[in-house]
């Protein structure tokens, strides 16, 4: 089965109105989106995804900031795809992102930054296990998949 990673399009992204955009990316890339929940993210989920940053000075804030308001929580699946993600994302503070990227294009800020994806397989698999049980997310075939993973070796 090919690599999964969780993605979050932050409170941020809903209510600037960016969610559909965002999504466009991952979809153009190829990336297959395999789960998807829209939700308010509760405080202790919020602690238990950033648990690995519990203790620094921006963990409070942090998980108010995504427990604040609804969250589009999703999981995509292609080779490689945690990494492919992270680039697409771009460096964490919108400010230093580069443009191109999803922070480096809309964000501009330190903590307000759109998107959340996972930073390692290993990370992802826990992460999407805090979100969605084994039977929402859906594995299916997609149509063009010879020519978006095509490889001529
Ligand atoms: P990442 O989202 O690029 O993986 P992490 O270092 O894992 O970045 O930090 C998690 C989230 O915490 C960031 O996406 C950002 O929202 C927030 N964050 C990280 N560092 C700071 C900071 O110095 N000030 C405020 N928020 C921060
Ligand atoms: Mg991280």
């Amino acid at each position: 089965m090919a690599e999964r990673t969780l993605i979050i399009i932050k409170p941020d992204a809903i209510q600037r109105h960016l969610a559909g955009r965002i999504i466009a990316r991952f979809e153009k890339k190829g990336l297959k989106l395999v789960a998807a929940k829209f939700i308010q993210i509760s405080e202790d989920l919020a602690r238990r995804l950033y648990a690995v940053h519990r203790g620094k000075p921006f963990y409070e804030g942090l998980t108010k900031y995504l427990s604040s308001a609804p969250a589009l929580v999703t999981v995509w699946e292609a080779d490689g795809v945690v990494e492919i993600a992270r680039k697409m994302m771009g460096a964490t503070f919108g400010y230093e992102a580069q443009p191109g990227t999803i922070r480096g294009d809309f964000s501009s800020s330190r903590g307000y930054n759109l998107v959340h994806g996972s930073d390692s397989l290993k990370s992802a698999e826990h992460e999407i296990k805090l979100f969605f049980g084994p039977d929402e997310i859906i594995g299916y075939d997609v149509a063009d998949a010879p020519w978006l993973y095509g490889k001529n070796d």
